[in-house]
């Protein structure tokens, strides 16, 4: 290894480890699709920096879609335990959304987004 990579690979390192400071692992999980009039289940699972389970947080979320108003989209979730953070929402239309995360741990809190689409339930 050449004198650039070793310095390449160190700043990497740095960067990395400056990123993942006081971060939080999220993954959304969304149905694929909803029937409008009825509330749509959103679970949020939360991993601390080390794979821990995030427990006692207050989560809501804000969901949007990109140029479109939907009045008030704005939902808590409820810790239903082991990292997992459970709300309903009221989807208005089917297509691209970005759920506005926030979370208020220990005091401190962190805005994420994270995006999803979701289609119109086809009826049997
Ligand atoms: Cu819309």
């Amino acid at each position: 290894m050449n004198k650039f990579t070793s310095l390449i690979i160190g700043l990497l390192l740095v960067f990395m480890a400056g990123c993942s400071s006081n971060n939080f692992d999220l993954k959304l999980t969304t149905p694929k699709s909803f029937t409008p009039g009825q509330s749509t289940p959103i679970q949020l699972k939360i991993l601390d920096r080390e794979g821990k389970p995030v427990k006692g947080a207050k989560v809501s979320a804000k969901l949007d879609m990109q140029g479109m108003s939907h009045g008030d989209t704005s939902l808590k979730l409820q810790e239903t335990g082991n990292g997992v953070y459970a709300g309903k929402a009221n989807l208005e239309m089917e297509g691209d959304y970005t759920a506005t995360i926030q979370i208020d741990y220990n005091g401190e809190k962190s805005l994420r987004e994270k995006r999803f689409s979701i289609v119109y339930k086809k009826e049997q």
